[in-house]
């Protein structure tokens, strides 16, 4: 006989993100008001927008042209195109709505998700794409923006929605406007603390000699690393006369047919939701359980087992009398023993964490009415005290088998409603702690 082993393929990036943004969401259902208020506000968005833009699956790459008015965008994407389909000019009116255009399948949840309008759609299905070169952007999808630094607030707002939501940002940029304020400070330099996929272009280059063009783009370069931009190299292009488009579209070709950039723009936006969760979470916490079987049993001698224990067990030596058959758990001693269970299960976290736990496990009273419940519905042993000749050797043992049996029942009736009222919240909670905590950690993980 032998044995055959499924072939189970490893699990794809992305259904490694698809699970951490599940456990993320979870979390902070349970978690998130142990997180302050701004912090938690960004967490939820970023984790409704990777979850949204996991849904549309990874095999597109949403590249967004973005930069400064008249920097060149919509020439830019009429040029790589192919086609005037964008309206560019510097009479107005500037661009106000997104176009889009999409090489390969259809790509209309994506652009619903995008909230392209439908007349703003361009398809180049795959059996248009008439050469190889367009063939190799299949899968691309290529928005042009209004301009950020609008005068038009409608539009700075189709920007500032559209950039946190593609995977590739395509800066656009003028070598009149190349150090604009605006541009290097709120987008330039997000883009990079966030980690976000881009590619930078110096446009209208004809309009330069050479030497002016390399001089402007290495000041760009200078500048794109004062924002933290190290890595990313300047294009120069021109919209224009399609100098330096075949490298652009080199570029892009490499970004789309890696397939990984979606994957790798949602990763950067939870790197950088974890950067902001840090200071919600204590460094190097690791949070334990603390012992269920001591609470279990200090809850039950706190509703009087232990005390009937004793009982049966004189019953069993041949005392009289009936065992007790009503209990009562004092609410300040279950409450005393829920708060030790507290302060042990949150133990080197914020205080906040301890508010958390606090309200997933069940208040003393309900607690305690719980346990008494419990303990009036168990199945007691009875207990007959030893008579005749096992008198003379076995009480010792009766009274020791008594007391064990009646501390196991009082004990197995207190652990029923302490599991689901007391440990599960604090797993949890635990288990909470630990997702956002692996958020801040994915930032190394990273780097590793
Ligand atoms: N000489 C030259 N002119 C260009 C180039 N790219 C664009 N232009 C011109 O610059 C003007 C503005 O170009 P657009 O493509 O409309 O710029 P835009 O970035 O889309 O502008 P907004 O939509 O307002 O943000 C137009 O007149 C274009 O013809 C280029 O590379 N060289
Ligand atoms: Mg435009």
């Amino acid at each position: 006989m032998s044995i055959q082993f499924e072939h189970v393929e490893p699990p794809s990036e992305t259904t490694v993100l698809v699970e951490r943004v599940a456990r993320l969401r979870s979390s902070m259902e349970w978690a998130s008001e142990a997180i302050p208020s701004g912090v938690r506000e960004e967490v939820r968005a970023t984790i409704e927008r990777c979850d949204q833009r996991l849904a549309m699956g990874v095999d597109f790459t949403v590249v967004a042209l973005a930069g400064g008015t008249g920097s060149g965008k919509s020439s830019l994407f009429n040029a790589i195109v192919g086609r005037e389909f964008a309206v560019p000019g510097v009479a107005r009116p500037t661009t106000s709505h997104v176009s889009a255009a999409v090489w390969g399948d259809r790509a209309d949840a994506l652009l619903d998700w995008l909230e392209v309008s439908p007349d703003r759609r361009l398809g180049r299905e795959i059996d248009q794409l008439d050469s190889d070169d367009e063939a190799t952007l299949s899968g691309m999808v290529l928005l042009d923006l209004p301009d950020h630094d609008s005068i038009n607030a409608a539009n700075r707002e189709i920007v500032d929605r559209i950039v946190p939501m593609a995977d590739l940002l395509l800066w656009v940029v003028d070598p009149q406007k190349y150090a604009d304020h605006a541009l290097h400070q709120f987008y330039l330099k997000a883009a990079s603390e966030r980690d976000r996929p881009s590619l930078v272009v110096l446009n209208h280059v004809d309009r330069l000699s050479t030497e002016d063009a390399w001089a402007v783009a290495r000041d760009l370069q200078r500048l794109l690393a004062v924002d933290g931009m190290t890595q990313v190299p300047v294009m120069p292009v021109s919209a224009r006369t399609g100098h330096g488009l075949d490298i652009l579209r080199a570029e892009l070709a490499g970004a789309v047919s890696a397939r990984t950039v979606a994957a790798e723009a949602v990763r950067s936006d939870l790197v950088s939701a974890g950067r902001s969760l840090a200071g919600a979470l204590a460094k190097d916490a690791d949070p334990q359980l603390p012992d269920v079987d001591e609470l279990v049993a200090a809850l039950a001698r706190a509703a009087g087992v232990d005390a009937r224990a004793d009982a049966a067990a004189a019953r069993a030596r041949g005392a009289h009398g009936e065992l007790s058959t009503t209990w009562r758990a004092p609410v300040h001693t279950v409450e005393r023993e829920r708060l030790d269970w507290i302060d042990a299960a949150t133990e080197g976290l914020p205080v906040a964490w301890r508010r958390v736990v606090s309200e997933a496990v069940e208040g003393a009273s309900d607690l305690a009415r719980r346990i008494e419940e419990s303990l009036e519905d168990a199945h007691w042993p009875t207990i007959e005290p030893v008579h005749g000749w096992r008198a003379l050797f076995g009480k010792a043992a009766a009274a020791s088998s008594a007391r064990r049996r009646t501390l196991e029942v009082g004990r197995a009736a207190v652990r029923r409603e302490v599991l689901p009222a007391v440990l599960e919240p604090t797993e949890t909670i635990h288990q909470a702690y630990r997702a956002l905590d692996e958020l801040t950690e994915l930032d190394q993980e990273g780097a590793a």
